[in-house]
This record gives structure tokens, C-alpha cells and sequence, in this order.
């Protein structure tokens, strides 16, 4: 190590300065954003993807034991018609819709798998054909949650065989 000039050692300190004004400058940032820590607006909450029961047989009650919800945190009713929600494979079967449906202000929607008539707490994916049928696997996947125009709004992953559920 040699002894540096004056100038040469100018040059770390005015960098160590400018390094903790941008700290700061992301500092000042970070907390002008609290919307970005409260997370998405209308978020996937849950999903329960090991329905109860084993082996998972394929019946319509066994479909709808998994399921994935949505809740809306915002103090407004939000239409969700043409939202999409989808596993992490690209099988174009494994797509779900929304039809007409409001989502009231701080509710939560349960989409479960099978079939089933509608309300306006529970819907349902109305998949049949046993155990080929489910959407969900048992250990590892995702959950993601579009709006009308394709755009990701949420989405949820897990990876676990010790627990049937993911809160998100
Ligand atoms: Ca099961």
C-alpha cells in the first residue's frame, strides 16, 4: 500500500458522500410509497390445494375441497369480469373466467374446482372427470390473478406437501 496524494483520497470520500445521499434520496422514497407495502389491492388470499381426504378421487365434493380465494382490500366494490385466474402450467384448460361478478368492498371470493351453482360468496371452475380434473397440485404451484386487459394483478406460489393450504 502506498500513501495516496491528497487528491487521490479526495476521491473515495466525495463518493462515500454521494452514496449516502442516494441512501437517504431512497430512504425518503420508500416511505412516500405505503401502498406498495399493503400489497395489491385485490389480492389472492388462500388456496387450498390438498383437498381433505386420501387419496384425492376425483368426486365433485373431493373438487371443490380445493379452492382459491380473493379478496378485495379496497373500500370500493370492484367489477372482476373478464379476470382470469390460472395455475403455473400453460394448459389452456386450466384457465378460469370471471363472468359478471362484483367483488363488494373488503370481500373475499372462494373459486372452488368443481361444479357447483354460483353466488355471491362462492364460485366455481366447473371442472369434472375425476382425478385428472383438479387444478391445484399437491405440493408446488401458482396462482395467478389477471384483470380484464391480460395484466398480472397477483399472484401466489407454494411448495410444500406438509400443509393442504397456502396463505399468501
Ligand atoms: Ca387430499
Amino acid at each position: 500500500m502506498s500513501i495516496m496524494s491528497p487528491q487521490l483520497r479526495s476521491i473515495p470520500v466525495r463518493t462515500r458522500s454521494l452514496l449516502a445521499a442516494a441512501a437517504v434520496a431512497a430512504g425518503v422514497v420508500a416511505v412516500s410509497q405505503p401502498a406498495y407495502a399493503a400489497g395489491p389491492a385485490i389480492r389472492i388470499t388462500k388456496i387450498y390445494y390438498d383437498s381433505p381426504g386420501s387419496p384425492d378421487f376425483g368426486a365433485n365434493s373431493s373438487l371443490n375441497g380445493e379452492y382459491v380465494q380473493i379478496k378485495n382490500t379496497t373500500k370500493k366494490a370492484v367489477s372482476l369480469k373478464g379476470w382470469t385466474v390460472r395455475d403455473d402450467t400453460k394448459r389452456s384448460d386450466h384457465v378460469y373466467t370471471f363472468g359478471p361478478f362484483t367483488l363488494g368492498a373488503g370481500k373475499t371470493v372462494t373459486l372452488r374446482t368443481g361444479r357447483g351453482k354460483d353466488t355471491s360468496t362462492t364460485l366455481y371452475w366447473g371442472r369434472s372427470g375425476g382425478t385428472l380434473a383438479y387444478i391445484w397440485n399437491q405440493t408446488k404451484d401458482k396462482a395467478y390473478l389477471r384483470n380484464a386487459s391480460g395484466a398480472l394483478v397477483g399472484s401466489c406460489a407454494y411448495n410444500s406437501s406438509r400443509q393442504d393450504y397456502k396463505i399468501c
